[in-house]
């Protein structure tokens, strides 16, 4: 099984500016938790990390028939990418959405996710380990 990390706009920054919100971990450190464990999990995981809207909507498209599952923090883009909402919608991979902080004890502009409707769930609010989580998550809509 493999599955399929897309990263937003600015989460290359991450561990680098606002830790209080983001916490230090970088976006390197997260791919390697994540490797660690869906290495015991016996499962396969590829992660990118794009600003552009445009290659999130490619890479999306291009997953069907590569990967089972994707796991998508689309960042800026969760709340206003209606070319996100379509790609995901159009391809029909499984998508879990995710996010570092919980965005709903946020500003009222993140509490609006455009993709949600379209992902198989959500994972909010807990750090780092919201990507760790996803790991489980993926494996469980893939035996759906
Ligand atoms: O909590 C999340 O994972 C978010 O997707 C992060 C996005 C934000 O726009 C969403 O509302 C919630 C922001 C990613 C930018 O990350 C930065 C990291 C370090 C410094 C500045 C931005």
């Amino acid at each position: 099984m493999k599955i399929l990390y897309l990263n937003g706009p600015n989460l290359n920054l991450l561990g680098q500016r606002e830790p209080e919100i983001y916490g230090r971990t970088t976006l390197a450190d997260i791919e390697g938790k994540v490797r660690d464990r869906a290495a015991k999990l016996k499962v396969e995981v590829e992660f990118r990390q794009s600003n552009v809207e445009g290659e999130l909507v490619t890479w999306i498209q291009q997953a069907k028939g590569k990967f089972e599952v994707i796991v998508l923090n689309a960042a800026a883009y969760t709340h206003t990418s209606i070319a996100l909402k379509d790609a995901i919608s159009a391809i029909g991979v499984p998508t879990i959405e995710i996010h570092i902080s919980n965005v709903h004890a946020r500003e009222e502009f993140r509490h609006k996710s455009v993709i949600a409707s379209v992902c198989r769930g959500q994972i909010v609010g807990f750090g780092a380990n919201s990507y760790v989580l996803a790991l489980e998550a993926a494996i469980i809509v893939n035996e759906r």
